[in-house]
């Protein structure tokens, strides 16, 4: 085994990286070890290794070319956050919003757990980059896992392999991020289809920038360059570097003049970020195209123009398959017709895959995610509504020209969102920089979809809540700071697709017609559009909206851009609870925007 260490077999010579996989090697005990090139072959290698051995069906090739389906354990299907760590050397970095133990005792506790946690498995080497091949927005990250359905997903969300190895170099930086499943195999046992383990760490060293993740195959917690990477990790090298690692979507937006304008937005889990990312403006409304960059991560940098340029970090979707359908993502039908990795969704009778929510009629026999046979009868889902895709971003019909340009895209607005069926209208537009950072702070969905006014607001700031690698108050001195610095700063607004009127029926059409939602916002930002000065920011007149080709009228428009001032008091009481959570670390520019807020509303 010692001559995987050999520079000369493994396609680097950097020590730091050489040192640490020989040190992870002794204490995982892996039975051999392997070092991915990222070739094409190679992922043909190891989706032929997992058909063998069970952990993944190939499917009907005249139905699904270069698809496979993998069927989880029933007990790995989510990302764990009771089980998700920032391991910071003091506590108060790891803030109240973050689950925090003391780093040794966490070092302690990960090297029994991963003592031999490999033996009987092979160790996947698997260097990437997140972002752009050696764009000075990237940054590289080695992932050791003994997992090949995650060497194979790797290969599909990252730039992964050996030009990442070039990248580095022998003097370059990456952070080391160790992974397994935490189930070894005794000499002839036999492998289960979805090895993992009952007990689940997941574990951020923000200081070391090192990350562990232990017992789950599960995307979000074992695909390291996303979630525990691209957000938790980055954004303290954000914090510290003058940038900014977002939970965003990032899309292109281009007039009938020929104007491109870009724009990055956040929204918490269930507003469906990944339509927006891929939308296509709605019949008689011609003339504008939407282009996608991402749908999950923005990694946004100054420029020397004094405006911000994002990249995203990944180079595949990692994406919810239930409610995907030709209305609610046409792109993403396409982009799923052929080589894509099925997880947890249902299995046709003809070897295709189904998923609730799905065009045409439900199939009168499917096997289900679990593996078992399903009928319309039954009375259990036949996908997980958790059920995942993983196909490379470059499949995707609406890809912007600029997804893999080093140099990123500038981004001229900011958007936040919630789902909420009250009080808060279809789109507004910040004053200014403080007051838009104070408006995505605040932001969140509705705990219940009830539609009552007493429905409590799950606060998700920035949608970073379980995404942030330290203190949620310093990450808002962050947001001010920078952007208080910008000569070109982004605007900054909140919308809302999700208002619903007196029997509980939403209002809004959404999908494609929010192409209308951000046709005033591109306008707003390129100076050519009216607004109306409010207490909450600018918002829309009817007729500053284009209505082709939609029958909406204003008494519906009024109905969703309407807010009542009492309700509007109520929220920004509400918030002073978010607020208190976070001390002396509070930037008092927030509650300063708070108070400002409610002198403006009485
Ligand atoms: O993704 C959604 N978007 C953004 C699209 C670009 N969804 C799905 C959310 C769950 C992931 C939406 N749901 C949107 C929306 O804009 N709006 C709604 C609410 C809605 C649902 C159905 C209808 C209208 C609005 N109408 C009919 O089904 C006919
Ligand atoms: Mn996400």
């Amino acid at each position: 085994m010692v001559d995987f260490f050999e520079p000369s077999n493994v396609g680097t010579d950097n020590p730091r990286l050489i040192d640490w996989v020989e040190e992870m090697v002794k204490l995982a005990k892996p039975d051999s070890v392997y070092w991915c090139d990222g070739s094409k072959e190679e992922y043909n290698e190891l989706s032929s290794l997992m058909v063998k051995n069970g952990t993944l069906m190939p499917l009907n090739p005249e139905k699904r070319p270069g698809c496979f389906l993998a069927r989880s354990d029933p007990n790995d299907v989510a990302r764990v956050e009771n089980r998700t760590f920032i391991c910071s050397r003091n506590e108060i970095d790891a803030g109240p919003t973050n689950n925090w133990v003391e780093p040794n005792q966490m070092l302690t506790t990960l090297r029994e757990l991963f003592d031999g946690a490999m033996s009987g498995r092979r160790m996947y080497v698997v260097p990437f980059s997140m972002g752009p091949l050696g764009s000075h927005i990237s940054h590289i990250g080695v992932q050791l896992t003994d997992s090949p359905y995650v060497a194979m997903s790797m290969r599909v969300m990252t730039r992964m392999g050996q030009s990442a190895l070039n990248v580095l170099g022998k003097n370059g930086t990456f952070v080391p991020c160790m992974h397994s499943v935490g189930a070894p195999l005794q000499p002839g046992e036999k492998d289960k289809p979805w090895p993992c383990n009952d007990t689940k760490y997941i574990v951020h060293f923000p200081e070391e920038r090192s990350i562990w993740s232990f017992g789950s195959g599960y995307g979000g917690n074992a695909l390291l360059g996303k979630k525990c990477f691209s957000l938790r990790i980055a954004s303290v090298m954000a914090r510290d570097e003058g940038w900014l690692a977002e939970h965003m979507l990032i899309l292109g937006l281009e007039s009938p003049q020929g104007e491109k304008t870009y724009v990055a937005a956040a929204f918490p889990s269930a507003c469906g970020k990944t339509n927006l990312a891929m939308l296509i403006p709605p019949e008689g409304y011609e003339g504008w195209k939407v282009s996608t960059v991402g749908d999950d991560i923005a990694w946004i940098k100054p420029g020397d123009d004094g405006r911000l340029y994002a990249i995203n970090p990944e180079a595949g979707y990692f994406g919810v398959v239930p409610g995907t359908s030709m209305k609610t993502n046409p792109n993403a039908m396409k982009m799923l017709e052929q080589d894509t990795i099925f997880t947890n969704v249902a299995l046709t009778d003809d070897g295709d895959v189904w998923w609730e929510g799905k065009d045409g009629e439900v199939p009168s026999h499917l096997i289900d995610w679990k593996g078992n046979d399903w009928t319309p009868e039954v009375n259990v889902l036949a996908s997980h509504p958790n059920a995942r895709f993983t196909c490379a971003t470059s499949q995707c019909p609406s890809a912007d020209p600029a997804w893999d340009d080093p140099n990123g895209v500038p981004i001229s607005a900011f958007i936040f969102g919630g789902r909420l069926s009250n009080t808060f209208p279809l789109v507004y537009e910040a004053r200014d920089w403080s007051h838009g950072v104070y408006m995505a702070s605040t932001m969140g969905s509705e705990a219940t979809a009830a539609a009552d006014n007493q429905a409590a607001i799950r606060r998700d700031p920035m949608a970073m809540l379980p995404f942030c690698g330290y203190n949620m108050a310093d990450y808002w001195t962050h947001w001010l700071n920078l952007g208080n610095k910008l000569e070109n700063a982004p605007k900054i607004f909140r919308v809302n697709w999700f208002r619903k009127d007196s029997e509980g029926n939403f209002i809004w059409p959404g999908f494609g017609e929010n192409m209308r939602v951000l046709e005033w916002i591109v306008e707003r930002v390129n100076g050519h559009n009216d607004a109306n000065d409010t207490p909450i920011g600018w918002m829309p007149n009817y007729e500053d909206l284009n209505w082709n080709g939609l029958d909406f009228s204003p008494e519906l428009f009024s109905k969703i851009m309407t807010i009542d001032a009492a309700d509007a008091m109520l929220e920004a009481e509400a918030q002073k609870d978010l607020f208190d959570e976070f001390g002396d670390r509070l930037p008092q520019e927030l509650e300063q925007q708070r108070q400002h807020l409610k002198e403006r509303l009485s």
